[in-house]
């Protein structure tokens, strides 16, 4: 079993937590196989928002997404393992729920693209920079599940 170390923060918005779906969230990730080391719930300030949301900064809907996004508990991850970037948006889907198709994430619970559960990191470079804005580097854990062996050859 190589070492697979491509991170991706992934980050169950303020309605995904209202509706009760971190659990579910979690269980996909986990159960694809997919390492979880990073793990935290905060109610974010608008500073880390719009932080986060800086490439759109300016936008007509950038106010209403840092509301949002500071408008109740956030459920923030990291998850480990091979193109967790890329397979991570696959399983979330498309930024608009209604564009997205049935079996992820946001089709699956989601209509409305401002009310669409969890972010996902679009790339590495977007990845590495959203993990050290939303954690420290002693909050992520480094462990070897005993399954590794038996996700990767
Ligand atoms: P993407 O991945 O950002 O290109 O979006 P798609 O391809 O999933 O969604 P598409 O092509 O139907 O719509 C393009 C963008 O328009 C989408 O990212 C968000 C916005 N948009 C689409 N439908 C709605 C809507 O009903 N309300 C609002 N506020 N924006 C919408
Ligand atoms: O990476 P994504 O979350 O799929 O999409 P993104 O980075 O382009 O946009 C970030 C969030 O901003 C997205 O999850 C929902 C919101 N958003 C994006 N485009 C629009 C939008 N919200 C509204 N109301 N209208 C938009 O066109």
């Amino acid at each position: 079993a190589s070492a697979v170390t491509e991170r991706s923060f992934i980050m169950v918005k303020p309605d995904g937590v209202h509706r009760g779906l971190v659990g579910d969230i979690i269980k996909r990730f986990e159960q694809r196989g997919y390492k979880l080391v990073g793990c935290k719930v905060l109610v974010p300030s608008r500073e880390l928002a719009a932080k986060h949301y800086a490439e759109h900064d300016g936008k007509p809907f950038f106010p209403k997404l840092v509301d949002f996004l500071t408008s109740g508990a956030v459920v923030a991850l990291v998850f480990e393992g091979k193109d967790v970037v890329k397979t991570g948006r696959t399983m979330i889907g498309a930024t608009n729920p209604l564009a997205s198709p049935p079996g992820t994430i946001r089709a699956d619970y989601g209509i409305d693209v401002g009310r669409n559960i969890i972010h996902g990191s679009d790339s590495v470079d977007s990845a590495m920079r959203e993990i050290a804005l939303w954690f420290r580097a002693d909050e992520l854990a480094n462990y070897t599940p005993v399954a590794t062996a038996w996700i990767y050859e």
